[in-house]
């Protein structure tokens, strides 16, 4: 589908005043239909169909619009809008298009068809920014289907080889080597280019995905942090047995124990300022009159303090162990992430151009991971939030307001052209 075309406006003097609203709206829908679920969200797994089709859809709009698109080897896509400068390094904006199996429309596509807005309204302007502009769509970004996520924009940043990311398989057994290959495969048209480039400055936007710009009355956040995560899976292992014939003194229950590790980690990690969930557990065989197996679980904790953080994750193994019972027990770290401070340049930028545009802006903290954690370590970097309905996120039912859209696509325009011509 085709999204409606902009008029020619005059000359602004600030792109943002050629962001077009109605189109981004259009194509936050359009998009969503790529993996859509009957309760209104959308299923899209990183390098499936439906990712294709959207990634499909996304270089489609960028090429009717005259960008150049090309592509790398870990499945990153790049629109790019030329400079005065053509040799310049770049600045950079983007996210990702895949999703959580019942996920919401908006959380990383918002960022993407935004930034994809943002240079198509400083191509509006009519008189290009010195440095060229690229919108990157980051390949296995939420990493619900090979975890972890932000491959792509790691690979990218070098933090990540290819290898690493070809060997994660998903819960088929599927390699994301041979998804990879497939994804690749259906975009022989798109220019490949090798991994990594230097950028002068990325900025990306997304939803809040948490409550705090919506509980202010505030439209923009200007990240200026971004927390810590660290995530282990933990695998029970207790022996398979009658539920009506084993006497209790010989059961060993790997789901009693697993109930009981995770009932003790809720409570440790109960303070406000402690991201912790259990939020995907299996149980083996997972029969209704089996005393179970196995049971294997990821504890996802997250702190914005780095060594307050490696105190908690620590502990995890101290609580599973003092809780496990008669079952034996493996952990296995997946993922160790420190907090990330901004450079303030960026966060100062965001909110002066929020403010020029008179939109009620605040500094703020990401309690969520993005893809500004890998491009961090290679430049100038930073994030814009817009609020979402009841801070809801992961989940279908994730809203925003058009008018926020429009505007957090408009402060990320203006940002771009200022950092694109004062860099
Ligand atoms: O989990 C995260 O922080 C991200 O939203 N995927």
């Amino acid at each position: 589908m085709t999204s409606p075309r902009t008029p020619r406006r005059p000359s602004p003097t600030l792109p943002s005043h050629s962001v077009d609203g109605a189109r981004l709206w259009f194509r936050l829908q359009d998009l969503a239909r790529h993996g859509a679920t009957r309760s209104g969200g959308v299923n899209r797994p990183a390098f499936s169909a439906a990712d294709q089709a959207a990634r499909r859809t996304v270089t489609g709009w960028a090429q009717e619009a005259g960008l150049a698109v090309s592509g790398d080897a870990a499945g990153n896509l790049f629109l790019k809008l030329e400079g005065l400068e053509p040799d310049a390094k770049p600045v950079l904006t983007g996210a990702y298009l895949d999703t959580q199996p019942a996920g919401g429309k908006y959380a990383g596509s918002f960022g993407v068809v935004a930034a994809l807005e943002a240079l198509q309204a400083v191509q509006a302007m009519g008189r290009p920014a010195s440095r060229p502009l690229i919108a990157a769509i980051w390949a296995n970004g939420e990493g619900s289907r090979f975890s972890p996520g932000y491959a792509g924009s790691e690979a990218f940043a070098g933090l990540l080889s290819l290898a690493t990311m070809h060997a994660v398989t998903d819960g088929a057994g599927i390699s994301c080597r041979d998804a990879l290959a497939s994804t690749l495969a259906a975009e022989t048209d798109i220019a490949r280019i090798g991994l990594g480039f230097a950028c002068s400055a990325y900025v990306e936007a997304h939803l809040e995905q948490g409550p705090m710009l919506e509980q202010r009355g505030s439209t923009i956040g200007a990240v200026t942090a971004l927390q810590g995560v660290r995530t282990c899976q933990v695998r029970v292992f207790g022996e398979a047995s009658h539920a009506g014939t084993t006497p209790r003194h010989r059961r060993r229950d790997a789901l009693k124990a697993a109930m009981r590790i995770i009932a003790a980690l809720d409570s440790f990690y109960a303070s406000p300022d402690i991201g912790f969930a259990v939020g995907q557990l299996s149980v083996e065989p997972n029969a209704p009159s089996v005393i179970a197996r196995q049971v294997t679980f990821v504890v996802d904790i997250r702190h914005p303090d780095t060594t307050t953080l490696q105190r908690l994750g620590d502990t995890v193994r101290l609580i599973c162990e003092s809780e496990k019972g008669p079952c034996r027990l493996e952990i296995q770290a997946l993922v160790d992430k420190p907090a990330i401070t901004f450079p303030a340049d960026i966060a100062r930028r965001i909110e002066q151009a929020a403010a020029a545009l008179s939109l009620p802006h605040m500094p703020i903290l990401s309690l969520a991971g993005h893809d500004a954690r890998s491009l961090v370590k290679t430049c100038p970097t930073g994030i814009i939030f817009i609020p979402c309905r009841d801070g809801l996120s992961h989940n279908e039912a994730e809203a925003i307001e058009p008018g926020h859209a429009h505007a957090g696509a408009q402060v990320l325009a203006d940002v771009l052209w200022d950092l694109a011509n004062s860099t």
